[in-house]
């Protein structure tokens, strides 16, 4: 029998008050159900925001010390449960096992990470104009928190959420993609054996429209976190502008790798292979776009086009697999339309693009890696996230016009160079307009310990992650504090 998730809601697991569940399918078996889970409605999120801010003032007066040795025993229970977790990231969500383990290796590094900034959490004391007086400015927590994050890193994302507002003495209610629920139950078992106080986190499952946006909207709602698609982000931004309540949203991106006729060529084919295939395209940093310096255009269109029909697709578990499948048909069809886009636009398709349709494939949502040659900047396969295997390669005559390529786009989060010009490097560290920027490296890959976000249209502006600049600035107020302990009225600013 296929197993039945629930919803946890103050240390319990319920079921969701309309009695309604949807499917989590494997997207390399369509047949394969991994879970049944609550399609809930608008009672468990006001059940889960009750429970989270009942929760709320005991959390955010134990210690931070303290929250941080709860969420070091989640990390550890992360790391005895890798492998097991790696295994179902790729069952649930199709990326190859190397990948499924790196998600929930993210999510340990992250847990680690946030553990210890429980014994951190800096903020400033700077010295008072006058005599005997303290100036200081404090970290508060905002309260409780809506987390909704998305299917590509089902461990990974949750993680950053979850453990950046808990260590800054948030509650929250998580509301994870329908397509990788069980990966989120997972986690949230794993910070209940931890020993997290009952209503800190909640987990209700369901739709974005009966469930993420009502919780976003709460009013009991403080603070809003959200990776996922551009329109939603976009429209959770203008509704929470209108409800005053902060929000930090991840969305979508049309990275570039640029490539100088000077790159270690090798590397650079290695880099784009990676970044425009390794999780089927499907990051936010994924290198939907390749813009090569005519020099060597065609020589390297050559080899990435042979290279791109030798990767094998499969099922993620099986170690010969390079590429596996696309999360669902939704996102097969939407893939393929582009396909068809491009060529109508004129660029060429030199290979892939085409559904797995027969053999042992039919069953899943498989997409040959895909690249098309004869892009121009305004084409749509060249502006617009498609969110799969496809690269679109452009080419350019100078290290400017590659530039305002790259930046040619509304979106802004990953962006990499090619070259072994040292001064190019340090030109393009300046001039490259997105929030991630890589010298000799793919989009992809970030490591948790410095800030990860988009400019213009791919964030708000709050990245999350490490860093100085990080989540903790977003998962925290600043409150500026004055102690007089002169006994005397001292005015700022006055001349006496
Ligand atoms: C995402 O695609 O939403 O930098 C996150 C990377 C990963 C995170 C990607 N560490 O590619």
């Amino acid at each position: 029998m296929t197993p039945r998730l629930k919803n946890f809601i103050n240390g319990q697991w319920i079921e969701p008050s309309t009695g309604r569940y949807g499917e989590s399918r494997n997207p390399a078996r369509n047949s394969e159900i991994i879970v049944e889970f609550p399609l809930s409605g608008r009672e468990d999120v006001d059940r889960a925001v009750a429970a989270a801010r009942e929760a709320y003032p005991k959390w955010r007066s134990l210690p931070a010390p303290r929250r941080g040795e709860i969420l070091f025993r989640a990390a550890e229970l992360l790391r005895a449960r890798k492998e097991a977790l790696g295994q179902l990231v790729t069952r649930e969500m199709g990326k190859v096992l190397p990948e499924g383990k790196g998600d929930v290796q993210e999510a340990i590094d992250f847990a680690y990470y946030m553990a210890g900034e429980g014994r951190r959490l800096v903020s400033e004391v700077v010295p008072s104009e006058s005599p005997d007086k303290d100036a200081k400015s404090i970290r508060v927590p905002h309260g409780v928190f809506a987390l909704i994050t998305p299917w590509n890193f089902p461990v990974a994302i949750p993680v950053w959420k979850v453990f950046a507002a808990l260590i800054c003495g948030n509650t929250a209610v998580l509301k994870p993609s329908s397509d990788s629920p069980l990966c989120a139950a997972r986690l949230v078992e794993i910070l209940a054996a931890a020993g997290l106080p009952p209503g800190v986190l909640n987990l209700v499952t369901g739709s974005g429209p009966e469930v993420g946006e009502p919780l976003a909207l709460h009013p009991q709602v403080d603070g809003i976190s959200f990776t996922g698609s551009s329109a939603v982000g976009e429209a959770l931004e203008r509704q929470a502008a209108a409800l005053h309540r902060p929000i930090a949203v991840e969305m979508g991106g049309k990275n570039a790798i640029l490539i100088m006729p000077d790159a270690d060529f090798k590397l650079a084919l290695e880099g784009v292979l990676w970044g425009g295939f390794g999780t089927a395209g499907q990051r936010c940093t994924a290198a939907s776009r390749v813009i090569v310096h005519r020099e060597i255009h065609d020589r390297f269109v050559d080899e990435l086009v042979a290279a791109a029909r030798k990767m094998r697709l499969g099922d993620g578990l099986e170690a010969q697999t390079d590429v596996g499948p696309v999360i669902n048909e939704g996102a097969l069809k939407k893939i393929l339309d582009y396909i068809r886009i491009g060529q109508e636009e004129g660029a060429q398709l030199r290979t892939g693009g085409v559904r797995k349709s027969d053999g042992p494939l039919a069953d899943g949502w498989f997409i040959e890696p895909a690249v098309f040659t004869g892009v121009t900047p305004q084409m749509r396969i060249a502006q617009e996230e498609i969110f799969g295997p496809v690269v679109a390669v452009l080419a350019c005559d100078s290290f400017e016009e590659g530039v305002r390529m790259v930046n040619g786009t509304r979106y802004g989060l990953s962006s990499a160079i090619f070259t072994r010009d040292v001064n190019l490097t340090a030109r393009a560290e300046k001039e490259l307009e997105t929030g991630l920027v890589y010298i000799n490296a793919s989009t992809i890959g970030a490591e948790i310990q410095l800030p990860f976000g988009g400019y213009k249209h791919s964030g708000s502006g709050h990245p999350e992650c490490g860093g100085r600049m990080g989540a903790i600035d977003f998962y925290t107020r600043i409150k500026t504090v004055y102690r007089d302990y002169s006994g005397k009225l001292q005015r700022a600013q006055i001349d006496v």
